[in-house]
């Protein structure tokens, strides 16, 4: 009777605990395939070496000699990026597009005769090289005569009126968290509730970014660099965007329970400075250091804004460009070989193979593991093979499972073991290089059945390991 009734109670509670377990939306499980794209500072600052401007520049400044956003698309797809976020407004108030809802505007510009209109040239150009368009938009802004006051929200609540009617499809919309005072030293309380409401009423699919979302948070640095525990799930109640925010480590690994799907994303600078300086153009980051980025961010499940600033003339700097080809090729170059095939990765329960990759609601899922004491995954390589890279991926889209897990890379005179807590969307793990027979993964602590949707090994350059 105990064992009927206590049947019957888990019958009730368990899909309603599985249900409970955040999961993605499917603009953010696209989202979590984007992986890698650009960022692009651009507006007064570029033109009077600041990195906040004041607001009272006069807007004839700006005026860019050779502005050609076909030349930024055909950049980022080189580097194999996927989209580009441009700050259409940053805290100077400048609006990269003739608002009607601003008199600091491209439009009270020299550039084109007041003509001009970057956020139309760089959508179009984005569409026609098949690059996602996202807008950076800051709250915060040091200019607008209403700032401090109730009608500034009707004002920012207008102008992305503006961006979603004349240059959507806009991918991802970028709020920064700053909010200091406007030209009357007031600042503003923003209506984010009413914020979110246009954004989803305006464009459903738009995935939103904050240091607490909606869909996007913010990784908690600006070095571009994800916690070794990412979680995509955060709570976020009782925190605000800006100073309100949650601790930089939590939005750095996420939260373990937390309730709602915010994955982070990771910014960083090619440059030290966010928009172009000229005296910066020596101290553009390697294409190693780029590569070591990817690591620490896509490598952990995080996606990775590259933050690549067009200069004075319009352009990106040829210094940037070299280096992102050459970031690219080592991507390739890396990554190009996986050592493992598909039939030599078994599930093993004891000696038996319980499972083979099999393909289950049209994913591909390698392998699936739910008796965490007996289950676990062996590559057993038709012959000795040298590796310093493992990378797995779980299929997030049904929820972030695995919490802890260790890879054992075996030969027949040595054992080797590296412990791991999550994986999500991709982790790529590097070690010092080892001449393997069998790869074993074995899984600690999960949520829920673990499944697997990739797992791959590379022999990585020696110097490109993850220090
Ligand atoms: C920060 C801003 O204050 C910086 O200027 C830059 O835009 C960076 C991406 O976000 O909060």
């Amino acid at each position: 009777m105990m064992r009927t009734t206590k049947a019957i109670i888990l019958f009730f509670i368990c899909p309603l605990m599985t249900l409970a377990q955040p999961k993605p939306s499917p603009a953010q499980l696209q989202w979590h395939n984007m992986e890698f794209y650009l960022f692009m500072h651009f507006g007064p600052n570029t033109f009077t070496d600041k990195e906040w401007g004041e607001g009272t520049e006069r807007e004839e400044i700006f005026n860019p000699s050779e502005l050609d956003c076909g030349q930024w698309c055909r950049i980022a797809k080189a580097a194999g990026a996927k989209g580009i976020i441009i700050t259409a407004k940053h805290h100077d108030g400048f609006c990269l597009w003739p608002s009607k809802f601003s008199k600091h505007t491209v439009r009270e510009s020299k550039w084109k005769n007041g003509k001009g209109d970057v956020l139309k040239e760089l959508s179009l150009a984005c569409k026609k090289y098949g690059l996602k368009f996202g807008v950076y938009i800051s709250p915060w802004d040091r200019n607008h005569p209403d700032y401090g006051t109730d009608r500034y929200n009707d004002v920012f609540v207008n102008m992305m009126k503006e961006l979603f009617t004349n240059y959507g499809p806009i991918w991802e919309l970028w709020w920064d968290g700053a909010n200091g005072e406007g030209p009357n030293g007031k600042k503003q309380v923003y209506d984010w509730h009413r914020f979110e409401r246009t954004v989803r009423q305006l464009s459903p699919k738009t995935v939103v970014f904050s240091d607490i979302g909606p869909d996007i948070r913010w990784c908690g640095n600006e070095n571009g660099i994800a916690g070794k525990t990412n979680w995509n799930t955060l709570d976020t109640v009782g925190f605000t965007r800006g100073a309100g925010a949650p601790p930089q480590d939590t939005l750095n690994s996420g939260n373990i329970i937390g309730k709602n799907w915010i994955p982070a994303e990771c910014d960083v600078s090619i440059r030290p400075g966010w928009f172009y300086h000229k005296e910066q153009d020596g101290k553009v980051k390697t294409p190693e250091q780029l590569f070591n980025l990817y690591l620490k961010s896509v490598g952990r499940g995080a996606n990775l804004l590259l933050n690549v600033p067009p200069d004075r003339r319009g352009l990106i700097n040829e210094n940037d460009s070299a280096v992102l080809t050459g970031f690219r090729k080592i991507l390739r170059r890396n990554f190009r070989n996986n050592l493992v095939r598909k039939d030599e990765v078994l599930v093993l329960l004891g000696d038996t193979i319980t499972s083979r990759h099999f393909l289950k609601d049209n994913e591909r899922v390698l392998a699936e593991i739910s008796d965490l004491q007996n289950e676990f995954i062996q590559v057993h390589f038709k012959k000795p093979t040298r590796i310093n890279c493992v990378v797995l991926k779980e299929l997030i889209k049904d929820g972030q499972r695995v919490e802890k897990f260790y890879i054992q890379l075996r030969n027949n005179k040595q054992l080797e073991s590296y412990m791991y807590s999550t994986i999500g969307q991709k982790r790529i793990m590097s070690f010092p290089a080892i001449e393997a027979s069998d790869l074993m993964i074995r899984f600690v602590e999960a949520k829920n059945t673990i499944k697997i949707t990739a797992v791959e090994a590379y022999l990585l350059d020696e110097k490109l390991i993850e220090k």
